[in-house]
């Protein structure tokens, strides 16, 4: 092992480690009151932040501050800002246009925590504070967050109605990324013009169980609709990847999840989309309406396209693909996805190094059913999926088709909730008919799908 890569290999294990600590210091704070355990990381302070508050008191829990900004010029590594519920209201961006293709933000995070010690901004238990963009009046492309700091936790928050105040410019953002080691946790992001999350830069980061729904950019000048994807990781060469864990998109004008010009690894796990590509609450055609939206980079070639993974996750009633490659350049992996009623469910539409279209991918204990199935497999490595088995579909597979119910309320870990929903009937045909992909199965072998029974 080269130097080089032996340093690579470290840094992942202190990135793993990083993570690590990050849950146990979570975990040493989540008990209120309670005292630290000997050997978890120096307990921080807690500070408070509510609607009523004034950035003149102390920033205690009886005279809380009024802004998150302020909250954050005094926060230090391992500290808890506790956001009470509410509602956030902000009428301008915390500095002017400079013209009207400019960038301004509302709230900016740039003050990062450091490895085992976040700065946490958390919704207060039980309490949702919701930071409402809608009325911010700056004449240029707006960021609700623009968190460019590291090692920072977001908890709990809404996050909506982040405007587009001219229409020379594509999307404006809720949540815009260019941090490392940070968590984004329980987060819910809609009705913005333009992506409820977009990772532009930076590794290491985790979306962790949040949702992203109804977003729309009615101004982009490219096409009304056309950017306001549910989340996205679109990230300069040579970052550790991002992962997005538990998360859920629907009803984005644009694409559910968004992989364009990604030129570092993102993995998709336990994540579901669906009815992206119209108008909210709407049948009514907009944007480009994939499920999850795999890779690509503009439909052209690259010498320096990276894998993406996405696994155990579903994808139904999209207006266009629900897995989609994207002309991307290298083959991703599928591992045990459902695909239901997109058109199609899986499309592997890629490029080669000669600009020519090839299927690319690599497709293991996958469904596909309702809809139209597939499209452009031909180049693919595919097999084991439902259709690659002759395994004959019917909706007496599952134990529900139903299309309804999938915004349900999340576990009390904030985990997805557990419908009957696209999982297997008892008998199902589907059971046991995978091949080890290295994910956990319980039985002779891996069902085919994104639920193993
Ligand atoms: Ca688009
Ligand atoms: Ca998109
Ligand atoms: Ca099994």
């Amino acid at each position: 092992m080269s130097r080089k890569r032996l340093l690579g290999s470290v840094l992942m294990k202190r990135l793993v480690l990083s993570h690590f600590l990050v849950l146990s210091a979570v975990a040493a704070v989540a008990v209120a009151g309670s005292p630290v355990a000997a050997g978890s990381p120096a307990a921080g302070k807690s500070y408070y932040v509510a609607p009523s508050g004034s950035d003149s008191a102390a920033g205690t829990q009886s005279a809380p501050w009024a802004s998150v900004a302020k909250a954050q010029s005094v926060a230090q590594a391992g500290d808890t800002v506790y956001l009470r519920g509410g509602t956030y209201t902000y009428t301008r961006a915390n500095k002017a246009c400079a013209s009207g293709t400019d960038r301004v933000d509302a709230i900016t995070l740039n003050k990062s925590g450091s490895s085992g010690n976040p700065i946490r901004y958390w919704a207060y238990p039980g309490e949702t504070p919701v930071f409402d963009f809608s009325r911010v009046s700056d004449n240029c492309r707006i960021k609700g967050f623009d968190v460019t700091g590291s090692h920072l936790h977001l908890k709990g928050l809404e996050v909506k109605g982040v405007p587009q105040n001219n229409n020379l410019n594509h999307e404006s953002w809720g949540i815009w990324i260019s941090g490392s080691n940070n968590t984004f946790e329980l987060l819910k992001l809609h009705h913005n013009m333009g992506p409820g999350l977009f990772i532009q830069d930076g590794g290491g980061n985790l979306v962790l169980n949040s949702d992203s729904y109804d977003n729309y950019d009615p101004r982009t000048s490219n096409g009304a609709g056309e950017s306001a994807d549910g989340f996205g990781a679109h990230v300069k060469a040579g970052r550790p990847a991002n992962v997005f864990r538990g998360c859920r998109a629907w009803w984005n004008s644009d694409d559910g999840f968004d992989l364009i010009n990604n030129f570092s690894p993102a993995t998709i796990e336990n994540s579901w989309a669906w009815r992206n590509g119209y108008l909210p609450e709407t049948t009514t055609s907009s944007g480009n309406g994939n499920g999850f939206k795999m890779g690509g980079y503009g439909g052209d070639y690259v010498g320096n396209g990276v894998k993406n993974t996405i696994r155990n996750s579903v994808a139904f009633n999209n207006k266009a693909s629900g897995f989609y490659a994207n002309h991307h350049t290298v083959a991703n992996d599928y591992f045990n996805n459902t695909g239901f009623n997109n058109r199609p469910d899986f499309n592997m539409l890629s490029v080669n190094s000669a600009g020519a279209a090839i299927g690319l991918g690599n497709l293991r204990n996958n469904i596909a059913y309702q809809g139209t199935l597939t499209s452009n497999m031909s180049g693919t490595n595919a097999s084991y999926n439902s259709w690659n088995l002759g395994v004959t579909l019917s909706d007496a597979q599952f134990r529900s088709v139903s299309t309804s119910g999938w915004d349900a309320a999340r576990q009390a870990d904030g985990s997805l909730p557990v419908l009957p929903n696209l999982r297997l009937a008892a008998g199902s045909a589907l059971i046991d008919k995978g091949t080890d992909v290295g994910l956990p199965y319980t039985g002779r072998a891996p069902d085919l799908g994104a639920f193993e029974s």
